[in-house]
């Protein structure tokens, strides 16, 4: 029998078509509106059988006594153990000391709401979520300038600015679109530190030094306005602060800044007056512009760039969300008066959006070891795995020992998970039905469907958030039997049901596709206008545009150590076989450690007298990890591109070990993950030498 739903093994949320047999999944098919044979293909969902019945799955629940070894045990009695603990918080008069730290698959859509709403009754304002390094730091100045993220439209656009990101490798819908535009002619421009596959398709590749990106952006804004390439019309109608963005883009002219940048002047001039004068033209910004230092400004100055061409919400170039009408699930108002949340060294990004609300996971940290602004004694990981994905691994893992009770609910056994006091077993994205962060930022609605019964004793992710309300004195908050209840009860305000949904697999439009509506209705910010300045930002002691503080004095960690570290290390991009840490236990998959290399430049190479294939040791002042060279020139010299999301299946391959807690970004708590300077030295000779 064929099923449709949407995947969520990563976080592209790619609708797809699944075969179950006997009530067991066979196999799974990506949809999408290019023929199946152009289709970008996913090595993960090839293999969804494989992943969804390994064995190590995680089946029970598991608990542990103080000091003792996990053992397995019923849904009772470890929901009954946590929800001890909230009472006894609660007790205390401290329900604030109870965190909620959600990772990457813990979506962003639904399941969000729902522990948010459990917090949030109970009286803890620290639901927190990983967006300081994740797109949601994106998110926020996209939102600053313009009121929402906006989102190309790839497939109709003559001009397509690919900035960061790599979605043949993260996020195959946008990849089909892209792919699908070239083939009818668009032109390609790619900023990447990295010759990744797309820079070499690119028609012009601008190979970017690391982190260094916003200041490329002002130098692009400053030729297109030279050259009297910005439209007109909507620059005079639609924004604010023009002519001081024409003044402080003044001042990052490229032949002043290019050798900085490592960058040729003359291919800059040539990507921006060819993304300018070619309508439309998208521009794509990803996870590359994420996870820096200067996460914020950065992200605005290329964000000004789509309003300055005219582009934003336009066919063909990047279009404003129009998002359905839900009732909203936190029930913030439920939390006590004047209870701040441990991330309110943050209160711009802390409020920039209902729905996200509080995102710097680094505060989690914080709060556990250094009882800043107060203490965090217990813990729930919900779908992440912070001591491995957290920036200074090492700090993430001492305050998980510090905390007096954790509670984590994963799929598999992770290093985060085996330090659990109660690890909860959840069902995997197939296995239960939710509104997704795809199903609900935008038209249409499109349901994520179970299509086989959860795999053991696990649980739905709805599930176990519903029944520990209940257990914890909220089933007057959470009164819903059935996920489906749950979700007529949030959709109501648009009127669309979940049977509804169900015979619509390809979604359910509640509003005809509109564009530039900013004609009609201005955009979501505070003027109304698409805000090259903005006071608001200006207001809370920010540069209202863009660099107009000349930007932060650091934009990799450790530069000012660059002596010893003289290397830049790029934290690598992502593999289609994996999600962040994820699957490497998946035989199919881990196929002997192909790609778990580091990336080093010839020159660099030689200087160093490393071969390929030799064990080098990579060093920041936070600590070191063991992998072998591949020499290669799709880096620059000067930097090194290290393999990502090996840390659960090896600790000596740990990334983050390496990464810094310390010096993060002043708006939105982002450490500098991505980017951060280093040392090689070769530790064993290569069998290839
Ligand atoms: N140096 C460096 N650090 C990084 C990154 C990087 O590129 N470099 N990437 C950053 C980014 S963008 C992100 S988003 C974070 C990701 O950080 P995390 O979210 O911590 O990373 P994942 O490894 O994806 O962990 C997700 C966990 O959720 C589990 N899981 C999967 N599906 C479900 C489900 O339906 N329910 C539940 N309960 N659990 C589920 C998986 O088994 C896995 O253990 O890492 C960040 N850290
Ligand atoms: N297969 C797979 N898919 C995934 C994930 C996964 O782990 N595996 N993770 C999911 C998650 S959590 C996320 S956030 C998305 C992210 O997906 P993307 O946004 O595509 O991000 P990445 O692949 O991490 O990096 C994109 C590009 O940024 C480049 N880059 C690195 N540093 C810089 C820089 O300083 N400047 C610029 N301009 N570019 C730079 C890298 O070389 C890379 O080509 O993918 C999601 N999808
Ligand atoms: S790209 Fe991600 S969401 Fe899409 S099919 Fe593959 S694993 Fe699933
Ligand atoms: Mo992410």
């Amino acid at each position: 029998m064929k099923n449709d739903t949407v995947c969520r093994m990563c976080s592209s949320c790619c609708p797809v078509e699944v075969e179950v047999l006997a009530g067991r999944l066979v196999s799974a098919r990506r949809k999408s509106f290019v023929a199946e044979d152009r289709r970008a293909r996913c090595r993960k969902l090839a293999v969804a059988a494989e992943i969804v019945y390994s064995d190590q799955r995680l089946t029970t629940p598991q608990v542990r006594e103080k000091g003792g070894e996990l053992r397995p045990a019923t849904w009772d009695e470890a929901l009954g153990r946590i929800a001890a603990r909230f009472q006894h918080y609660k007790k205390q008069g401290e329900p604030q000391a109870v965190g909620w730290l959600r990772g990457m698959a813990a979506d962003w859509g639904t399941p969000w709401d729902y522990a948010s709403r459990l917090m949030n009754c109970y009286g803890s304002p620290n639901t927190i979520g990983n967006g300081s390094i994740c797109f949601v730091a994106r998110e926020m100045a996209h939102t600053y300038t313009y009121g929402a993220m906006a989102f190309a439209e790839a497939a109709k656009a003559k001009c397509i600015l690919v900035w960061g990101k790599h979605d043949a490798d993260t996020t195959l819908g946008a990849a089909d679109a892209i792919n699908h535009a070239i083939s009818q002619g668009a032109r390609l421009i790619v900023v990447d530190p990295i010759q990744t596959p797309l820079a070499k398709r690119a028609d012009i590749w601008l190979q970017i030094k690391p982190g260094h990106d916003g200041l490329l952006a002002m130098a692009m804004i400053h030729e297109i306005i030279r050259c009297d390439l910005h439209d007109h019309e909507f620059v005079e109608n639609f924004t604010v602060g023009f002519e001081q963005l024409r003044e402080v883009a003044g001042r990052y002219a490229i032949d002043a800044i290019a050798a900085d940048l490592w960058l040729d002047p003359d291919r800059v001039r040539e990507a921006a007056r060819l993304y300018a004068s070619t309508k439309p033209a998208c521009l794509i910004d990803g996870n590359g512009l994420d996870m820096q230092l200067d996460i914020f400004q950065s992200t605005r100055a290329v964000a000004c760039l789509r309003g300055l061409t005219g582009n934003i919400d336009r066919p063909g170039g990047d279009v404003l969300p129009q998002p359905v009408a839900m009732r909203p699930l936190q029930a913030r108002h439920r939390l006590p008066a004047g209870v701040q949340p441990v991330t309110a060294d943050y209160p711009l990004f802390n409020t920039f959006s209902e729905s996200w609300g509080n995102q710097v996971q680094s505060c989690v940290v914080d709060a556990i070891l250094d009882k800043k602004p107060y203490g965090l004694k217990m813990l729930v990981v919900q779908a992440g795995n912070p001591v491995v994905t957290m920036a200074d691994s090492a700090r993430a893992t001492r305050a998980m020992e510090e905390l007096e009770f954790l509670v984590v609910i994963d799929m598999f056994m992770t290093r985060t998970a085996e330090m659990a006091d109660v690890v909860l077993p959840a069902a995997g994205c197939f296995e239960k039905t939710q509104l997704n962060r795809f199903a609900t930022r935008n038209n249409p609605i499109i349901l994520q469907n179970q299509v086989i019964e959860p795999v053991g004793q696990s649980w739905p992710d709805w599930k176990i958030v519903f029944e520990l309300g209940r257990r914890i004195g909220l089933a007057e908050d959470f009164p819903w039997e059935t996920v489906e209840e749950a979700i007529e009860y949030q959709l109501a305000p648009c009127g669309v049901g979940v049977e509804q949904l169900r015979q619509n697999p390809d979604g359910v439009r509640v509003e005809a596709i509109r564009h530039e509506k900013y004609r009609q209705d201005g955009f979501a910010t505070p003027s109304g206008k698409f805000e090259f300045f903005s006071a608001r930002l200006e207001d809370n002691g920010q540069a209202g545009l863009p660099y107009s503080d000349g930007g932060l004095e650091k934009r990799i960690s450790f530069s000012d150590q660059h002596q010893d570290f003289p290397l830049i290390g790029i934290s690598g991009a992502r593999d289609i076989r994996f999600t962040n840490s994820q699957y490497r236990t998946i035989p199919i998959l881990l196929n002997d450690e192909l790609g778990c290399v580091v990336d080093l430049h010839p020159l660099d190479a030689a200087g160093l007298k490393v071969a390929a294939g030799d064990q080098i040791q990579v060093a920041t002042p936070k600590g070191s990890i063991q992998m072998p060279a591949r020499i290669s020139s799709l880096v620059h010299p000067g930097s090194i591109r290290i393999a990502w999301g090996w840390g659960d299946y090896k600790n000596q391959y740990n990334l983050n070990t390496l990464t810094d807690d310390e010096l993060r970004n002043p708006v939105t708590g982002t450490p500098g993950q991505r980017t951060f300077m280093c040392r090689v030295e070769k530790v064993v000779k290569g069998e290839g030498d």
